[in-house]
């Protein structure tokens, strides 16, 4: 492959220089090359880029168009831009030390008048990623539809009232499985975009949620006929577009898909931002996937806690990733999944050079929480603590509790002769904050 020009050419690879470097375009904490158990640190985070944000944000909101402009996006038509713009993303990928990236179909080629021409489109872009990938190391983490930008999708894909727009949606997801399986994708993320609903006036749910079940056992049959191995990931998120997205939260998720018999093919793809917008913490929702087995992979951002959208910011609060990772490296770590720096540029962020200060504030931030959370484990203090403070379900009439022995009538008599009233115990939560403290602050 030639040599493309460089389009980043003040910018040199970044390198880690650790904690006393003043240099603001290296990395302070993350050491992609450190070996921590056998294992690089860019191995362990799997970090990966978002095309839509990185790639085809432009800084636009509901008062204005785009402020950020970039060089390579100039040309006489859309598909060659979209190429140039790609050599533009993996030099960035590889600069920044991404070993992944992630995309919609619509976020990497320009969508046609049909959709046979749309697939054309992606076809012309899919061979030059693949070039690109096998040129630089880089990988796919996952690939998604767009399912949510075109006015055909206005009243949902899988869950719009016409059977058409169904059957479209189908096709295209079809079409985006393929080109993740030809790429490599480990994972294919389906984040509900447009499913759900803004008011029952016009809404049949019980409908909607059987149609969107149905698209989901037609992507697992499809995945299986053509041998797509990678994970499919739902990603939950409460509002936005819709007033009331369908995959709610996790637990919602679970539900719905152990409703519908999809349990078995599915982990979940938790997004900061989304977690919160549910009223949880991050954490929480981590938590609550990995108590099913169901955790799959990280949409790494950040809300703004004045603001109730999804704003997609970089995250840099290293208390709330040191508590997300505890909880991610307690449940054996991400698997085929990664962090995914689902995060954009604020408007007035026009330079090149704001889009690595971004992703080097983010990565160093995991990095370091990473680190934090491994002393934290490592140290016990915690684990000790929760253990002791449930350790009377570990014998005697707690263990007939957990294992099914007790009945309401055995307990009655237990309370009733033996054990009289409950000692309460202190759960010492200002206790536990100040041991977190020191591990973050010394
Ligand atoms: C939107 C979602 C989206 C998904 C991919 O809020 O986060 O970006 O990650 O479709
Ligand atoms: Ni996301
Ligand atoms: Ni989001």
């Amino acid at each position: 492959m030639k040599k493309a020009k460089a389009h980043f050419p003040s910018i040199p690879v970044i390198a880690y220089e650790g904690v006393n470097s003043t240099n603001a375009l290296a990395f302070r904490h993350y050491n992609p090359d450190e070996v921590v158990d056998g294992k690089t640190l860019s191995a362990h985070l799997r970090f990966s880029i978002a095309y839509w944000h990185a790639f085809r944000g432009t800084g636009a909101d509901p008062f204005g168009p785009g402020t950020i402009q970039r060089p390579w996006e100039a040309g006489k038509d859309a598909v060659s831009i979209a190429k140039v713009r790609m050599d533009a993303a993996f030099e960035f990928f590889q600069k920044i030390r991404a070993p992944f990236y992630c995309f919609h179909d619509r976020d990497i080629a320009p969508e046609g008048k049909t959709l046979a021409e749309s697939n054309k489109h992606l076809d012309a872009v899919v061979a030059h990623a693949k070039q690109l990938q096998k040129a630089t190391g880089v990988k796919l983490l996952w690939g998604t539809a767009n399912l949510f930008s075109n006015r055909r999708y206005m009243c949902g894909a899988a869950t719009n009232p016409d059977a058409h727009v169904f059957a479209y949606a189908a096709a295209q997801v079809k079409k985006a499985l393929e080109v993740t399986q030809e790429l490599g994708g480990e994972n294919y993320v389906f984040w509900g975009g447009r499913e759900g609903y803004e008011t029952l006036l016009n809404t049949n749910l019980k409908r909607e949620q059987d149609h969107l079940a149905r698209f989901l056992h037609l992507a697992v049959d499809y995945a299986k006929e053509i041998g797509f191995k990678g994970q499919f990931l739902i990603e939950p998120k409460p509002k936005e577009p819709t007033k009331h997205q369908y995959d709610f939260d996790v637990a919602t998720g679970i539900a719905f898909l152990r409703t519908y018999g999809l349990e078995k093919h599915f982990k979940f793809n938790i997004e900061t931002n989304h977690a919160t917008l549910a009223g949880h913490t991050f954490q929480h929702e981590i938590e609550v996937a990995a108590s099913q087995g169901m955790l799959g992979s990280i949409d790494a951002n950040a809300g703004d806690e004045l603001l109730g959208w999804d704003t997609d910011q970089f995250n840099t609060n290293v208390k709330e990733l040191t508590l997300a990772m505890t909880s991610i490296l307690r449940a054996g770590g991400l698997g085929t999944g990664g962090f995914n720096f689902d995060a954009k540029l604020r408007r007035p962020s026009i330079d090149p050079e704001d889009l690595f200060h971004a992703h080097i504030g983010g990565m160093d931030a995991y990095a370091l929480a990473f680190k934090v959370a491994r002393r934290i484990l490592a140290d016990g203090k915690f684990a000790a603590f929760v253990a002791d403070r449930y350790a009377s379900y570990d014998s005697g009439f707690g263990r007939d509790i957990e294992t099914g022995k007790a009945n309401f009538k055995s307990l009655e008599k237990l309370v009733l002769t033996k054990l009289g009233e409950p000692t309460p115990r202190s759960g010492k939560q200002e206790f536990l904050e100040n041991v977190l403290n020191a591990y973050l602050h010394g």
